[in-house]
C-alpha cells in the first residue's frame, strides 16, 4: 500500500503567566488546532492567583512545577483535539520574558532519561531549587541599582545591554538570590529563562538561552552577542557563566524531540526543536515584523515592538536582539497607559461605549484645533514620568476643562503621537516601506487605528491569523527555521494582508508640529527616577 503523503504541521507554545497555550499550524500558517491550561483554573493545587504567587515586598514567584504539569495536561488536550503529532516537522515555544528557573544538580540526568509511562511533573518534581521569580517581581531595585554603579552608570549599562537596569530583569534578580539566600545560588546547576526552561523539557537536555529573550536579563552584551563579564560578575561569582551556558541566535534549531515524546504522542524521532524565546519576540516573529515595521499590541498596557537594523542605547524601553534574520535587533517598549486608561476616559466623557466615545472623536477635526494631552492615569514607564492628566492649547496654555470632544481626540492623539515619539528614541525612522500592525482588543477600533496612521504616517494592519501574535509566532518560527534549514519555501511564508487604515495626504501638516510639542509638553511633567 502506498502510504499518503502527509500533511506537514508546525506546533507552537506560549508559556504566558496567566495560561499555557499550544496551537498547530500547517503549511499555510494557518491555524488548525489549538489547546489551553489556565493555571489557577486547571491546577488549583499550587494556588496560584493569575498564575503567580505574591510575596512581601514587591515578591512574585511562580512554581516552575506548575508549568511542567501544565504542559503534561496542555499535551493530552491536544490529543483530544484530535492532533496528528506524527505529522509536526518542529515545534517551538513563547514564554513571559526574565522570570528565572533554578535546575538541581540532577536536573538534566532527569531531562534526559524520562519514562514515556509517567507524566514528565512526576518525574521533574525535585528538579528546580526554588521557585522562580517572574516578570512582574519589583522586589531588585537595590541590586538594580548596584548593577548600574558597578557597569558606570544607567547609560552605560543600557549601551551595553541594551536596558537601563529594571527590577524584573534577570540580572538583578540573580543577583539578589546570590546576595539572600547563596545556598539556593549554589545549590543550582544550570539557571534558565522561562523561555529556555521550556525548551529544555522537550529536548530531553538544558536547552540555551536564546540571545533576544537574553537581552531581557542586563547581562548580555547585544553587540558582541556574549555574556558581559563585568556584568556577570556584578550579579553572581565566576560559576555565573557555566549556570547561564553560552547563548545562541533565536533561529536555531537545536536538535531532536527527546524520544519521551515520540514514545508517549507518536512524534516523529527526526521532528525538530527550534529555540524558545520572548513573548514579545516571538510576536515580532508572529507579526512577521520587517527592519522599520512596527508591532503595536493595545492591551492593559500598550506594547510596541519595533524591527531594527542596528541598537541603540535608551534610557526608555529596551533594545532586544532581534529573533529573527528579518530584524537584527528589536525595540520593546512597554506604555503603561494604554486600554485601561483610554476606558476610564471614555466612562468619564460618554459612559460605557466605544461607539459614544468614537462620535466625539468625529465631531472634531485632525488635531484637534490644537489641543494636546497627556493622560497618565497611572505612572508612565516611557518615559518614566508620574500619574497625572495634563491638557494645553494650541499657545501652550493649560486648560482645565476642554469640551469632551477635545479631550476624548487629545487622549488618542497625545498616546499615537507619545509611541512615535519614543519609537524614534529608539531608532523607529519612517519611510514608505513602513507600516504598523495592530493587535489586542482596540484594535478593532478604526477610528484609534486612524490616528495612528496619520501620526506614524503609515498604513496600519491587523492581524488576522490569531489574536496572540506570541503563540502564532512560535509556530511560525518553527516553520521558518525548518524550512530555511532544507530550503523550502512554505506557502504561508509571506503574510497577505490588507491594510485597515492608511494616512491622509495632510498627515505631515498637522502631527509633525504636534510631534514637538508633544516632546516639549513631556518635559514639563514631574519625571520619576
Ligand atoms: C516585557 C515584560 C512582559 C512579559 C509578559 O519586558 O516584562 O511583557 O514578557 O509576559
Amino acid at each position: 500500500m502506498i502510504e499518503e503523503a502527509k500533511k506537514k504541521t508546525f506546533l507552537g507554545f506560549d508559556f504566558s503567566t496567566q495560561r499555557l497555550k499550544a496551537l498547530v499550524i500547517g503549511e499555510d500558517y494557518n491555524v488548525l488546532h489549538e489547546a489551553d491550561v489556565e493555571f489557577d483554573v486547571d491546577l488549583p493545587e499550587f494556588r496560584t492567583a493569575g498564575g503567580v504567587v505574591r510575596g512581601e515586598r514587591g515578591e512574585v514567584t511562580a512554581p516552575p512545577l506548575l508549568w511542567v504539569k501544565a504542559l503534561d495536561m496542555v499535551m493530552d488536550r491536544l490529543v483530544v483535539a484530535g492532533v496528528d503529532f506524527s505529522t509536526v516537522e518542529a515545534l517551538s515555544g513563547a514564554a513571559q520574558q526574565h522570570g528565572s528557573v533554578w535546575w538541581s544538580k540532577d536536573a538534566e540526568a532527569k531531562l534526559g532519561s524520562l519514562s514515556a509511562d509517567d507524566f514528565v511533573h512526576t518525574q521533574l518534581a525535585t528538579a528546580f531549587v526554588c521557585d522562580s521569580p517572574v516578570w512582574m517581581d519589583s522586589s531588585t531595585s537595590a541590586d538594580c541599582k548596584a548593577l548600574e554603579e558597578a557597569l558606570g552608570g544607567a547609560e552605560e549599562l543600557a549601551k551595553i545591554t541594551g536596558s537601563r537596569a529594571y527590577e524584573r530583569f534577570t540580572g538583578p534578580q540573580i543577583r539578589k538570590v546570590f546576595r539572600t539566600k547563596p545556598r539556593v545560588y549554589h545549590a543550582a546547576a544550570r539557571i534558565s529563562l522561562v523561555s529556555s526552561f521550556a525548551c529544555s523539557l522537550f529536548l530531553g537536555k538544558i536547552a540555551p538561552i536564546d540571545l533576544s529573550d537574553g537581552s531581557g536579563m542586563n547581562l548580555l552584551d547585544i553587540h558582541k552577542m556574549q555574556w558581559d563579564e563585568r556584568a556577570l560578575k556584578a550579579c553572581g561569582d565566576e560559576t555565573l557563566e557555566s549556570k547561564l551556558g553560552a547563548p545562541v541566535p533565536t533561529a536555531t534549531d537545536l536538535g531532536a524531540i527527546s524520544p519521551y515524546y515520540v514514545q508517549r504522542y507518536g512524534f516523529k524521532p527526526e521532528c525538530r526543536v527550534v529555540a524558545f524565546t520572548g513573548d514579545n519576540c516571538s510576536a515580532l516573529a508572529g507579526l512577521r515584523l520587517r527592519t522599520g515595521w512596527v508591532g503595536l499590541s493595545l492591551g492593559t498596557s500598550d506594547t510596541l515592538v519595533l524591527g531594527l537594523d542596528a541598537p541603540a542605547a535608551p534610557l526608555a524601553g529596551h533594545v532586544l536582539v532581534g529573533p529573527t534574520p528579518h530584524a537584527p535587533y528589536m525595540a520593546l517598549l512597554c506604555f503603561a497607559n494604554g486600554s485601561l486608561t483610554r476606558q476610564n476616559h471614555r466612562d468619564r466623557l460618554v459612559g460605557p461605549s466605544w461607539e459614544a466615545f468614537n462620535e466625539l472623536l468625529r465631531s472634531t477635526v485632525r488635531g484637534n484645533m490644537g489641543y494636546l494631552g497627556v493622560y497618565f492615569d497611572t505612572a508612565e514607564i516611557v518615559p518614566r514620568r508620574a500619574a497625572g492628566r495634563w491638557v494645553v492649547r494650541a499657545d501652550g496654555r493649560a486648560v482645565d476643562g476642554a469640551a469632551p470632544q477635545h479631550e476624548a481626540r487629545a487622549l488618542l492623539e497625545g498616546q499615537a503621537l507619545a509611541r512615535r515619539a519614543h519609537a524614534h528614541h529608539v531608532g523607529l525612522h519612517i519611510d514608505e516601506s513602513s507600516r504598523l500592525i495592530a493587535t489586542g482588543g482596540a484594535a478593532v477600533n478604526k477610528e484609534l487605528l486612524q490616528i495612528f496612521a496619520d501620526v506614524f504616517n503609515a498604513p496600519v494592519y491587523v492581524l488576522e491569523q490569531h489574536g496572540n501574535a506570541a503563540l502564532l509566532g512560535a509556530a511560525i518560527r518553527a516553520a521558518d527555521v525548518w524550512s530555511a534549514a532544507i530550503g523550502l519555501k512554505l506557502i504561508g511564508s509571506e503574510p497577505t494582508v490588507s491594510p485597515v487604515a492608511t494616512p491622509y495626504p495632510d498627515h505631515d501638516k498637522i502631527y509633525t508640529p504636534m510631534l514637538a510639542r508633544y516632546r516639549e509638553l513631556i518635559e514639563t511633567i514631574p519625571k520619576l527616577d
